[in-house]
């Protein structure tokens, strides 16, 4: 019985980190509709994995845009502005890029996407630990 109730908790415990790990995120931008996820949440300094799905106004998952990931920190004491840039490869469905956070704090994260002649973006913040 108590190996039970131990397995239960364990089931749980697997479940609800399972759960809170992904940072998710839906946008809208243009006619477009990104499902931004990150790896981890939040994210954490060092390298992070950061999938795109770019659906277009029918809702189809678009496979030949050009996604480009954005991150930057504003100036602060002591520590100029941090502008970085990287392409997103596509893959299975997603859009991937791995994203490098050299210090903890808010991050201005962008995505741009450019398909059939259109440029939109979208923009998350997150707060790396
Ligand atoms: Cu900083």
């Amino acid at each position: 019985m108590k190996n039970v109730v131990l397995g239960i908790v364990l089931v749980l415990l697997v479940a609800g980190t399972g759960f809170a790990k992904n940072l998710e995120v839906e946008k809208k931008a243009g006619d477009y509709t990104l499902k931004i996820t990150m790896d981890n949440n939040p994210p954490i300094v060092g390298d992070n994995n950061i999938t795109v799905e770019v659906k277009d106004s029918t809702g189809k998952s678009v496979t030949d845009a050009k996604v480009m990931i954005d991150y930057s920190m504003p100036a602060m004491p002591g520590m100029p502005a941090m502008n970085y840039k990287t392409d997103a490869k596509y893959d299975a469905g997603t859009y991937k890029a791995v994203m490098t956070l050299s210090m903890a704090g808010s991050w201005n994260i962008s995505v741009k996407v450019a398909h059939s002649h259109k440029r939109v973006k979208a923009k998350i913040n997150v707060d790396a630990k």
